[in-house]
């Protein structure tokens, strides 16, 4: 039988990493689990991704760092539907959303999208990756995310920026057009809280079994 697929999203700092991880270890209990990273930096293109986030003097084109986000989740598909198709409960830290969420708070990039109708543009590239069987986005204010440590080191860790992502964000996950969707106020609550909130909306959805 095939795994769940279930995805954490949020902003930068938000505590992805954290519940992500500690929700592939809570359903390790019950079942084979795994945890997949987006961006992956140790891939190839991984790599170039890095260089990009890290390095303010490596320029790319927007579109063409849209591509390689969305390049980044194919090097993993094959593996990732593999574990999937073995009955793994995956878990993903990031992935489609975030990709169009931060493409399309850019100008640059909305420009793109309006002329070829809406959003259409920036799903193109990731259309045939597996669907998440329930996607979490942790939300959380601007002013909290900055309080966070190590916050403002890579690319996109602006207040202005985030502001127009999760703008981006809450217009392409909206609960109330995909019941696969669920937003998650992470405002104020501990690593702890946030684990068993994210943990009764796994359960809630019947993605723990
Ligand atoms: N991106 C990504 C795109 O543009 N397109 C794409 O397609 C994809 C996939 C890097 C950048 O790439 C962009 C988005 C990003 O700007 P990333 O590597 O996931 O993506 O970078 P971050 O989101 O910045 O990853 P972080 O690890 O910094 O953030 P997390 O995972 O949200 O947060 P986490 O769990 O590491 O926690 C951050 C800090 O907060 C503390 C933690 O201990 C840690 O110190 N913390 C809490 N503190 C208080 N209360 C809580 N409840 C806490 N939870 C965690
Ligand atoms: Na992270």
């Amino acid at each position: 039988m095939r795994g769940q697929l279930i995805l954490i999203e949020g902003l930068d700092r938000s505590g992805k990493s954290t519940q992500a991880g500690l929700l592939t270890e809570r359903l390790a209990q019950a079942h084979s689990s795994q945890l997949y990273k987006f961006p992956d930096r140790s891939t190839p293109i991984g790599a170039l991704i890095n260089k990009y986030l890290t390095d303010s003097s490596f320029q790319l084109d927007d579109h063409s760092a849209h591509l390689l986000f969305s390049a980044n989740r194919w090097e993993l598909y094959t593996e990732l539907l593999q574990a999937l198709n073995d009955g793994k409960f995956v878990v993903l830290d990031r992935y489609i959303y975030s990709g169009i969420a931060y493409s399309l708070a850019k100008s640059s990039l909305k420009h793109a999208s309006s002329e070829l109708g809406d959003v259409d543009w920036l799903y193109s590239p990731d259309k045939g990756l597996p669907k998440p069987d329930l996607t979490l986005f942790l939300s959380l204010s601007i002013e909290e995310l900055g309080k966070r440590k190590g916050w403002g080191q890579e690319r996109y860790e602006l207040e202005q920026f985030q502001k127009e992502v999760k703008s981006c964000f809450l217009r392409i996950l909206d609960p109330s057009k995909d019941s696969t969707v669920h937003l998650v106020n992470v405002e104020g609550k501990s690593i702890h809280e946030v684990q068993q909130v994210i943990w009764d909306v796994v359960v809630e959805a019947g993605c723990d079994k």
